[in-house]
């Protein structure tokens, strides 16, 4: 069994730990325990993409010394195997957001043609914002004169042509010109423009197939077309257009871990990752007449709360609280109180299913891609046509299943307040000039060294290295040294749990300049920009602060850097692959699939610096984890002749 303290730094989780196993129900932290990582896949080297395998090309005790003479039965070497099996992983990570994407483009398509009632286009300003991308005209000419356009027409346009980008026959994906200028350029001479986000997935998985690439610098190359469809192209794309339907977050406040659940509320989770179903759940949710068909089953209201992104996307549109990280899933239902889960997409454990199997817990999967075998789990697909319907369905479930609970009810006391749903659009209302409108304070304080840099920390929880330990540790050394931290996915919600989402934080964990800025216009020393799609939202940031000016030409000029200390999906490494060819030094704890081919890990880590400006990175200990992102913002202040 796992041990709690070392399972986890949060003691909401150490205490659910406990009560599981005093339960006799295992989570995944015990899990952990009993089976250990195969040690060749964890180095990358492990070939099954045919037959004749898996071929497994182990590093030799003590490493290689003279020629790597080690190859699989087709003859690829360490490399090409390496090479091959991370981009299949971006190829995974880019196909889950991008589809993702391509469910809200088609909720968002289905608004625009009228055809869906419970849907509205609530942020009217994005769309107009993001048209001119799509070259769709905003305004036309009546009599000599510029009119606004019709905002429905635009919506149409812009709906057919997003669509659109999923699968066009040529060209290139329209938001590729909002990187810098010089980071288009190399792009472009790189030949990595992304051509459509399908054709760039679907062409990993042909020369990932066996007998076709075998280059391993031509294997990430593609690997780098497909992380560009991914970052700016299917995940930006996703950020935007749910925006457009469903708002563009502002700062709100809220809270966040288990302690958010309540023991006299019907509590109804959500957990997964597009907001398309969450937004309507929540709708539904808050309906007087769903609220007081709750009273009159006994509870004293409906509290909502979310897991994963999901969480991420309620919170920072609606304020609504955060229950878990992707490690806690099971714990909410361990609680005894959860009366309904609902679940999409993505993240999402299969043994929560055997959980909930222990309790009253209602598990509803509502997505037709995403299903789960088991028999207590019910299956209401979600439909934009008739979303709100289904929606309320599932708020009913849940509230007629509050007088089912049967275990004794154990909800940890621990949570924190957490003010979230920064963005583009809010941090320069906050760090912009009042007159200026763009980022000119916040490159004013990089500029005078107020604020060493920023730092983008995001991603998953991972059950091989202690729950939220390399998080907080990596935030709190990051702010410690004046590094203003964007974070999203489940860093956010780490960082939420531990009280770094407030303004309050900037006086106890900030270096002196960085708590200064913080103080002065109110804001978090920690920026939650949202959920894992939204790292778009960073990509973006980064390039308001190249235009904004003073900081160099391009994203690989600025004193910046990105870590994901805790991850564990396919969704990070494409996501840390766009994050370094966007220029970006990356930096992942835990462990990288390349470390048994030293030649291959070398390109990340080096070569690709000089075709990008990015590099990937490896460290394990939070604290050097750290350092090694301010020494390379130190390096970049350095160049920029801003020494501190
Ligand atoms: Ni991101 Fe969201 Fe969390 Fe990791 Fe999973 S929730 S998309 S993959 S575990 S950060």
């Amino acid at each position: 069994l796992a041990d709690p303290i070392k399972a986890s730094i949060d003691k909401a989780t150490q205490e659910m730990i406990v009560r599981a196993q005093e339960l006799g129900i295992d989570t995944v932290f015990d899990r952990a325990e009993n089976m250990k990582p195969c040690n060749i896949g964890m180095q990358g080297i492990c070939c099954k993409n045919c037959s004749m395998g898996p071929c497994r090309l182990p590093l030799p005790k003590g490493g290689i010394e003279g020629e790597d003479t080690r190859k699989s039965l087709c003859g690829a070497t360490a490399n090409t195997i390496a090479a091959r099996n991370f981009i299949r992983m971006v190829a995974g990570g880019a196909a889950a957001h991008s589809d993702h994407g391509r469910c809200v483009a088609e909720v968002f398509l289905s608004v625009a043609r009228k055809e869906s009632k419970d849907y509205q286009i609530k942020d009217t300003d994005k769309l107009l914002s993001i048209a001119p991308y799509f070259d769709v005209a905003v305004t036309v000419e009546v009599d000599g004169e510029e009119v606004d356009r019709d905002i429905d027409e635009i919506a149409l346009e812009v709906a057919e042509k997003a669509m659109n980008e999923w699968g066009k026959a040529e060209g290139e994906l329209y938001y590729l010109k909002r990187a810098p200028e010089a980071l288009y350029e190399k792009w472009k001479k790189q030949g990595v423009l992304p051509r459509n986000i399908d054709r760039e997935i679907v062409e990993i998985m042909h020369r990932t197939h066996i007998g076709v690439d075998q280059d391993y610098k031509n294997l990430i190359k593609q690997g780098t077309r497909a992380a560009i469809a991914d970052g700016w192209g299917g995940s930006m794309l996703a950020t935007d257009l749910q925006d457009v339907l469903f708002g563009t977050p502002y700062p709100v406040q809220s809270e966040a871990n288990l302690g958010v659940m309540k023991e006299d509320h019907v509590n109804l989770i959500l957990h997964g990752h597009e907001p398309v179903l969450s937004e309507m759940v929540v709708a539904a949710a808050q309906t007087p007449e769903m609220v007081e068909y709750a009273k009159s089953k006994g509870a004293k209201g409906i509290q909502l709360s979310g897991i994963c992104c999901t969480a991420n996307e309620i919170l920072q549109r609606h304020g609504i609280p955060t229950a878990a990280t992707f490690l806690q899933q099971e714990m909410a239902i361990i609680t005894g109180a959860c009366d309904a889960m609902v679940v999409d997409i993505q993240c999402i454990m299969q043994n929560v299913a055997n959980v909930a199997n222990c309790f009253h817990t209602k598990l509803i999967t509502t997505h037709p891609i995403a299903r789960m075998e088991q028999e207590n789990v019910i299956h209401i697909e979600f439909d934009e046509h008739h979303a709100m319907e289904d929606a309320t369905k599932i708020v009913k479930l849940a509230i007629d299943n509050f007088e089912n609970r049967r275990a004794e009810v154990m909800i940890p006391r621990h949570k924190n307040t957490q003010i979230a749903g920064f963005g583009v659009e809010s941090v320069e209302y906050h760090l912009g000039g009042s007159f200026r409108g763009s980022y000119y304070t916040l490159n004013d304080n990089i500029i005078n060294g107020r604020i060493r840099g920023i730092a983008g920390v995001v991603g998953c929880n991972n059950a091989r290295t202690r729950h939220n330990e390399g998080h907080i540790e990596v935030v709190k050394e990051l702010i410690k040294n004046d590094v203003i931290v964007l974070t999203t996915g489940c860093n956010g919600i780490a960082c939420a749990m531990e009280g770094l989402l407030t303004p309050e934080a900037a006086s106890v964990y900030c270096g002196p300049g960085l708590a200064e800025v913080c103080e002065t216009v109110g804001i978090p020393p920690v920026l939650h920009l949202g959920s894992c799609v939204d790292n778009s939202r960073i990509l973006l940031a980064a390039a308001e602060v190249v235009k904004a000016g003073g900081l160099g030409k391009d994203i690989s000029d600025l004193p910046a850097a990105g870590s994901a200390p805790e991850w564990m999906s396919e969704k990070a490494i494409s996501i840390g692959h766009y994050f370094v060819v966007s220029g970006v030094y990356t930096v992942f704890g835990y462990t990288l699939p390349t470390s048994g081919a030293p030649v291959f890990h070398d390109y990340l880590s080096k070569e690709l610096e000089n075709l990008y400006g990015g590099m990937w990175d490896l460290e394990v200990d939070p604290i050097k984890h750290a350092q090694k992102m301010i020494a390379h913002i130190d390096k970049k202040r350095k160049a920029l002749g801003i020494d501190r």
